[in-house]
């Protein structure tokens, strides 16, 4: 018999007993920020000077929010709550952008953090015997380790592939007959656009699941992987200041990701005023992590936009489910005066069947004009030679678009194979405007 929780009592939970567990584990993260000089200072400036100030769950909306340039200020210790010998791992943001955000963990804290990976993967109906081929960066990445330890405890094989080498993920696959892979969505399509040349058909696999996250991606994309691989495909939010993956994820049921709410206290704010805002409205998701001593990081903004789906979950789960990621506050692009999301192209050409399994948007300044330029990839058996056929597609894509965007966009046909493909997370948007946005 394969469970169908991995803890019943605390998956489903009344929200009543949910929300004391909250409340409890909240003091103790507060307790914890005080000890280090940042939260001591934030926390006092708003009355809190002991756990006990905080007595019901809405006196948490007293607490300022922590920023991604908090987190950086605080490099390299200035967030750690634990003494430095109890502190057994540490994991890092990749800083391309700036000075990278730390986080540290007691092996308490790893084991909390394997616990929710665990329940993830039962979520999905992952089980002992299911052969997991990790195809996620391993190192100063959460998405490799993280699901890593969470996937042994529940006595899966463990291949940890890590991402890349995409001729040798082809071979463990087949000869260790991998039943479930956790890859970026866009690497899933990059490996099936690339089993013919390596010799390899569908049958060659026993692939059954494919947990896909780390980087936006529209229903339609999770449709294509499901149909093009034949197996399910299941969605997994996280991020590094929350540890990484399993912040949120999807059942079996495949209706939003339950942020595990035990762990994880959520709120959906107006990005512009702050103010909450009510389950159904999409918003920034800011969180608070319940479940680590050596970094507790309070009313996190994350700049991810979602909504809280209404009611419960027929899984019988209690924790609340949040839609798929629809972009990031800092994505959205201003093309001429109107804003538009990358998703929103994503969710229009991948519904398209002609197009392949890549995209890229580009964005350009001519003259005092922006311009945008959609180019994708054609399915194999699409691509012609007769330019007729090609122009009917393009003007399809660009009604289609124009349908959704309101602009209508260059578009660029390409052959399978000719765009950029990256190993970790894709990069979608080329953005050549400088600071003019
Ligand atoms: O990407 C953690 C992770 C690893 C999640 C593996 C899932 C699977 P970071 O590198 O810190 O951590 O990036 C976090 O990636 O704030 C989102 O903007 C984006 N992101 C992560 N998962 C999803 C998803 C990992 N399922 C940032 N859908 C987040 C959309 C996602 N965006």
């Amino acid at each position: 018999m394969i469970d169908l929780y991995q803890d019943t009592e605390i998956e489903t939970m009344d929200r009543e007993a949910l929300e004391a567990l909250q409340l409890l584990r909240y003091k103790r993260t507060v307790a914890n920020a005080l000890k280090t000089p940042f939260y001591k200072k934030r926390l006092n400036s708003v009355g809190i000077k002991s756990a006990k100030d905080l007595k019901s769950l809405p006196d948490i909306k007293k607490i300022p929010f922590t920023t991604k340039e908090d987190l950086r200020e605080a490099y390299p210790f200035g967030l750690m709550a634990s003494k430095k010998e109890d502190v057994v791992r540490m994991h890092a943001s990749s800083g391309t952008t700036g000075t990278p955000t730390v986080i540290y963990q007691t092996q308490e804290d790893l084991d909390n953090w394997t616990n929710l990976t665990t329940r993830s993967l039962v979520s999905v109906g992952c089980h002992k015997g299911d052969i997991f081929q990790n195809m996620m960066t391993y190192g100063l990445f959460t998405g490799g380790i993280g699901l890593h330890y969470g996937a042994e405890k529940l006595g899966m094989l463990v291949i940890p592939a890590s991402s890349g080498n995409t001729k040798r993920q082809l071979q463990l696959m087949k000869d260790f007959e991998s039943t479930v892979v956790h890859a970026t969505p866009s690497y899933m399509l990059y490996l099936y656009s690339k089993l013919e040349e390596y010799g390899y058909t569908l049958s060659d696999f026993k692939l059954k699941k494919a947990l896909v996250g780390a980087e936006p991606h529209s229903e339609e994309i999770r449709q294509k992987i499901e149909k093009l691989f034949g197996i399910d495909a299941y969605n997994s939010y996280g991020l590094s200041e929350m540890n990484g993956p399993s912040v949120a994820f999807e059942c079996e049921k495949k209706a939003g990701m339950h942020l595990w709410e035990d762990s994880y206290y959520m709120e959906i704010v107006d990005e512009d005023t702050l103010k909450e805002l009510p389950d159904g409205k999409t918003g920034e998701l800011v969180l608070s992590i319940l479940i680590r001593n050596a970094t507790p990081i309070l009313r996190y903004r994350t700049r991810d936009l979602t909504s809280i789906i209404p009611g419960q979950c027929s899984c019988g789960r209690i924790s609340r489910r949040i839609s798929r990621i629809k972009g990031r506050t800092d994505d959205m692009l201003i093309i001429n005066g109107v804003n538009v999301f990358p998703s929103q192209i994503e969710e229009v050409i991948m519904k398209m069947p002609e197009v392949g399994t890549n995209y890229r948007i580009l964005v350009k300044k001519e003259g005092l004009l922006d311009r945008l330029i959609v180019q994708t990839e054609v399915g194999p058996s699409i691509f012609s030679d007769d330019a007729r056929d090609m122009n009917a597609l393009k003007k399809r894509i660009i009604d289609n678009l124009r349908a959704s965007i309101t602009i209508s966009p260059t578009v660029e046909l390409h052959e399978p194979g000719v765009l950029p493909v990256q190993e970790g997370k894709a990069i979608r948007v080329v953005d050549e405007r400088g600071g003019s946005k």
